[in-house]
């Protein structure tokens, strides 16, 4: 089960900013490189054999502990963008502060490409992840999204919060079992306030509680997404439809801007940055630098094509990545397949 890993972290980083010392396997970076201090050695890089991403629920039990246990290691970290809360706490102010630009945008899909890839990197830098970046699969429980294993409380993230319970943020209610019952979070869509990580399950067709619905997770529409001809049609389904519909079904921290309180949020997004990179692959020399639409959904972007020299802001968390940079998985920045 297990799969090397091409990318290892760099144990020896000097600066805190340097954020991208890593190197492959089959590429000796050399101290005399290391101690030129690039910040960014992508260009250095050879991706030879990307190791694949992994769905969930293929992983070993321990695969499962070992995964969660990083992300709590990051959750009881410090900040190290803002004066408050935890390095946890500061990918939800990114995304919150920066990450909004690229909803309804041509850079939905590389911004949070490039996102997913700063976490993995802080997950095995800080908290020593050695482990694959899981994905939630969710087109298999498309019939009953609601009793997914992905909320076991022993196997998964665990379910929604107790229904009598009095509300949180986002008319959620506090998790009541799995890793993250009782997990505190600090923001809440754009403001600080400090809350319990709360879902609360409906069903936006039927509104039915404790439900959510399948609609577009069920083979018709993921066959519709999959055949789209161009980026835009693509990004926008993917978007409009299957993304957004969790994000709203699951309510509670995951209905606003600042879902990333909910660790669901990594592996939803892996999964669809899978389906971008499957989608890439049926013509890769085509679709790995197909990129037009709405830059970003900005006042002063909005009305701008976005292309390929694009920047990705992550506000200090990151150094600024080229949308080329993770047009391809095996880039040399990025290394990983699916
Ligand atoms: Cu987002």
């Amino acid at each position: 089960m297990f799969q090397g890993y091409a990318v290892v972290p760099e144990e020896d980083s000097t600066s805190e900013n340097s954020s991208i010392h890593f190197s492959c396997i089959g590429v000796i970076l050399a101290t005399t490189i290391l101690s030129l201090e690039l910040t960014k050695t992508s260009q250095l890089h050879r991706c030879e054999t990307p190791p694949t991403r992994r769905e969930w629920r293929s992983f070993w039990p321990h695969e499962k502990q070992n995964y969660i246990h990083a992300v709590q290691c990051l959750q009881g970290l410090p900040s190290q963008i803002t004066n408050q809360g935890t390095l946890f706490d500061d990918f939800v102010y990114v995304h919150m502060w920066e990450g909004w630009k690229s909803h309804d945008a041509a850079s939905f899909l590389p911004w949070h490409r490039a996102f997913l890839h700063i976490y993995e990197q802080t997950l095995a830098k800080k908290c020593h992840y050695r482990g694959s970046m899981p994905y939630w699969d969710w087109e298999v429980d498309w019939q009953n999204l609601a009793n997914s294993s992905i909320w076991d409380p022993e196997e998964g993230f665990g379910g929604e919060g107790d229904p009598n319970s009095p509300l949180s943020p986002g008319d959620g209610h506090c998790l009541i079992d799995g890793p993250f019952k009782g997990a505190q979070r600090l923001y809440f869509n754009g403001e600080v306030n400090p809350h319990c990580l709360g879902r609360a399950f409906i069903h936006f067709e039927t509104q039915q509680k404790g439900a959510l619905s399948g609609f577009h997770f069920r083979p018709e529409n993921m066959g519709m997404l999959k055949t789209a001809s161009d980026f835009n049609k693509f990004r926008e389904i993917l978007e409009d439809a299957a993304h957004n519909a969790l994000h709203w079904g699951i309510r509670g921290d995951f209905s606003s801007i600042s879902a990333g309180n909910d660790p669901i949020f990594w592996l939803h997004h892996a999964q669809l940055d899978r389906l971008w990179w499957h989608w890439q692959q049926e013509d890769p020399k085509a679709r790995e630098t197909q990129y037009y639409g709405k830059a970003f959904n900005t006042s002063n972007d909005q009305h701008r094509q976005g292309t390929l020299d694009d920047k990705l802001s992550f506000l200090g968390l990151w150094e600024d990545i080229k949308v080329s940079e993770v047009m391809r998985t095996d880039s040399g920045l990025l290394c990983y397949r699916y």
